[in-house]
């Protein structure tokens, strides 16, 4: 008997606990309060309110009651603000659009929203609560703190797929986030100059399917088209968009919005640009009555692009009518909201901005995965814009680690920790193998070097640890207790690898980050071997050493490998991890080691850990980091989205591993007659230089290289000016 009563007084207890640990409603909500108490889900109960009710939110709830609704038991209340069922509950539910009421006790659910979003929110909530078939007594008073709140498709790079983007917008309803724009910088359709055609067949029935599931999963499908590059002020332009919104209109779409990003020439005009909004507005938004107000993205679309005295912004704010909304990005390209930020843009364009956060979008650093926390953003600026989405990464579901944060951000700034949210996501996606994922996305935050000089932490536990043991090591003492705890560090890293590379609860995830996985592992594999090696080298033992060094060589090879072999795109080809602090940490200790070897036995070991065997060597700071890419008999420049400032006797030189039988030279530098101020050099032998003769046909540069020998090749500006150039082609083609 006593042991019994102890043990239930020890499950009570251990409900208590289990039942303060799990209630974690995503996004965090406004107003929460409990009683630490628990019901289970009755069978007996009465239903009321679900006639009039949000429909997709009562079908969510019918799916939770096992049986019919009777007419006694347990009382369930279902509605929206002013319906009937739940007019006793109306003065607790918020006045914002989208709030909700919640409340469970031992009689009731009542289920309140403001409007039908909100009740859809609750059910949400709802869902999120029960767990085995029971519920919290609990009430909840909920509201999002900023009115749109999403995901911007609008990358560069391979769009998203269709089953990614179903998933998607399932994620974003759990996640209380409203709105996705659909604008994948690589949709034909959506872009020049094909925005003035209809989608095909197959196209445009998946749109349909789309429009269907952001409406079942209460998303606004927004979509929009970026039509300034080669746009014409002109009546047949501006009704081609008009047939084109009528078009989508008919697959269901009921948001729209207009891009004027990365253009250039006539489409840049922000008075044509708005006299077009306004006319959307005013002939297609307002006749259709059921159409979303009109969301545009201006040409100047950050501070540092912006020209204050050429008035783009203000003229914007003038004349565009005052539904349209204006995207905007920040302080630069890429950068975090701040409060004076959000202040400066606010008085130009008259209207609180909608914010385009350019985060996780990797278009511009596309070897990394950016999967850290989301922060930086001021969290008490909510009330000072009108929108916030997320830019992604072409990868959807690696994506979803930093969807799921601004989701939380977005909807309750206030209450937003990062760190939290982040674990919070990390076990969302994974529950089962949360432990791993964490480890790999801990050291897989950062973008390293980039044109936006947007960087993020990265391995932040560890960096201290690794700091501490490269100061020890520098000044030559190998600290054998750093170095153990170093050790634990790759082991977890190795574990993580495998459990990920063979997780089956989220394939499609696990598919997008394998490259990445198979390089983390060689990391982590490469990070033992090297403090091993170390240790060697201290411990005077040269067979170790030696065995060491050689398998340590093997793994930067199989590295190389895989940077060669997977997402192999032409602007940042390869598969970079850990780039901050543990790559660095294990190819400098590797280099010392091995010069400290070198040195102490008279070897000549090769102490670099650059991988490549051609190399790319300059004096021009925007090119310093281009990497090489190694193609059967080709080796070419990746090439540069952005336009190059080549300074006068600035240089780019190709060295490449040892003399081969060159073929040709092909460059293409965006620009006609490159002969008049740049020369391109060849050497045999990477001492003596000859002159190459260049034949230019319009921007394409080629050199016949006729089989002679070639282990250089270089191009220098010549001229006594800086040149504006595009870096679009830079191949060398030789043999053997
Ligand atoms: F519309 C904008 F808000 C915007 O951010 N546009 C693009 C966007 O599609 C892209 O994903 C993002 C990150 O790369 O930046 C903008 O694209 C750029 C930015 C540049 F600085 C394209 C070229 C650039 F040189």
């Amino acid at each position: 008997m006593k042991k019994k009563s102890v043990l239930f007084i020890g499950t009570l207890l251990l409900n208590s606990i289990v039942l303060a640990q799990t209630i974690n409603v995503q996004p965090q909500p406004q107003q929460i309060a409990t009683t630490g108490k628990r019901i289970t889900l009755p069978t007996t109960y009465t239903l009321t309110g679900a006639e009039e009710a949000n429909p997709i939110a009562v079908s969510k709830l019918q799916s939770l009651l096992s049986s019919q609704p009777g007419k006694k038991g347990f009382r369930i209340l279902i509605g929206e603000k002013g319906d009937k069922s739940i007019r006793a509950f109306n003065r607790f539910i918020p006045t914002q659009a989208e709030g909700y009421y919640l409340k469970i006790d031992n009689k009731q659910l009542v289920i309140a929203g403001n409007n039908e979003r909100g009740t859809y929110y609750a059910m949400q909530t709802l869902l999120q609560l029960l767990k085995d078939n029971q519920l919290p007594e609990i009430e909840i008073t909920d509201f999002p703190a900023i009115r749109f709140r999403g995901v911007v498709e609008g990358f560069y790079g391979t769009p998203w797929s269709h089953e990614a983007r179903l998933r998607q917008l399932q994620f974003y309803g759990e996640n209380k986030m409203n709105t996705y724009i659909y604008g994948p910088k690589d949709d034909p359709y959506h872009s020049a100059p094909n925005w003035r055609l209809p989608y095909p067949e197959k196209e445009a029935k998946q749109l349909a399917e789309l429009v269907q599931s952001a409406h079942e999963n209460e998303v606004d499908f927004v979509w929009a088209i970026h039509p300034g590059q080669d746009i014409q002020w002109n009546d047949t332009d501006r009704n081609l968009l008009i047939a084109k919104f009528e078009k989508m209109y008919e697959l269901g779409v009921r948001s729209f919005a207009v891009f004027f990003d990365d253009i250039s020439g006539e489409g840049t005009n922000p008075d044509r640009q708005a006299e077009l909004l306004n006319y959307l507005d005013d002939h297609f938004v307002k006749v259709k009555k059921d159409v979303t107000p009109l969301i545009m993205c201006p040409t100047e679309y950050n501070k540092s692009w912006s020209n204050p005295a050429k008035g783009y912004l203000t003229t914007l704010g003038q004349k565009l009518n005052k539904s349209v909304q204006i995207m905007w990005t920040g302080d630069r390209v890429v950068s975090d909201i701040s409060s004076e930020g959000i202040a400066w843009i606010n008085e130009r364009i008259q209207r609180p901005a909608y914010i385009w956060w350019n985060f996780p979008v990797s278009d511009y650093v596309r070897d990394h995965l950016l999967m850290g926390a989301v922060y930086g953003n001021d969290t008490q600026i909510a009330n000072q814009m009108s929108g916030f989405v997320s830019n992604p990464m072409e990868h959807p579901e690696a994506s979803k680690i930093a969807i799921f944060g601004v989701a939380d951000y977005a909807w309750n700034p206030l209450k937003y920790n990062p760190q939290e949210a982040w674990e919070r996501a990390i076990r969302t996606l994974l529950p089962q193998d949360a432990a791993a994922l964490q480890t790999f996305a801990n050291h897989n935050s950062d973008l390293g070097n980039n044109g936006h000089r947007y960087r993020r932490e990265e391995s932040v536990q560890l960096q201290p640890l690794a700091d501490r043991f490269l100061t020890h090591y520098t000044q030559g003492t190998y600290h054998t207790a750093e170095a153990d705890s170093l050790q634990k560090e790759f082991e977890r890293i190795v574990e993580s690898a495998d459990l990920l590379l063979v997780n089956k609860e989220n394939e499609p995830l696990i598919q997008e980050m394998t490259p990445w996985l198979q390089q983390f592992k060689l990391m982590g594999q490469m990070g033992q071997e090297v403090l091993t090696l170390a240790a060697a080298y201290q411990n005077n033992d040269q067979t170790t050493f030696t065995n060491k060094y050689k398998h340590i060589k093997a793994l930067q090879q199989l590295s190389f490998g895989i940077d060669q072999t997977y997402n192999q795109n032409p602007y940042q080809p390869g598969v970079k991890v850990g780039t901050k602090v543990l790559q660095p940490l294990i190819d400098k200790t590797f280099s010392m080691a091995t010069e400290r070897y070198n040195e102490k036995y008279g070897t000549q070991l090769n102490a670099t850990t650059s991988y490549s065997p051609h190399k790319l060597v300059t004096n021009i700071e925007q090119l310093k980091y281009q990497p090489l890419q190694i193609k059967t008999n080709r080796i070419m420049i990746s090439p540069l989205l952005e336009t190059v400032k080549w300074p006068a006797s600035g240089t780019l030189t190709i060295e490449l591993e040892r003399p081969y039988t060159g073929k040709n030279i092909e460059m293409d530098l965006g620009v006609k007659e490159v002969a008049t101020w740049g020369s391109l050099e060849v050497s045999p032998d990477g001492v003596n230089w000859t002159l190459a003769k260049l034949k230019q046909e319009n921007n394409k540069v080629t050199v016949d290289l006729q089989n002679s020998p070639i282990k250089a090749v270089r191009f220098t500006n010549t001229s006594n000016r800086e040149q504006e150039v595009y870096l679009r082609r830079f191949v060398i083609t030789a043999d053997k």
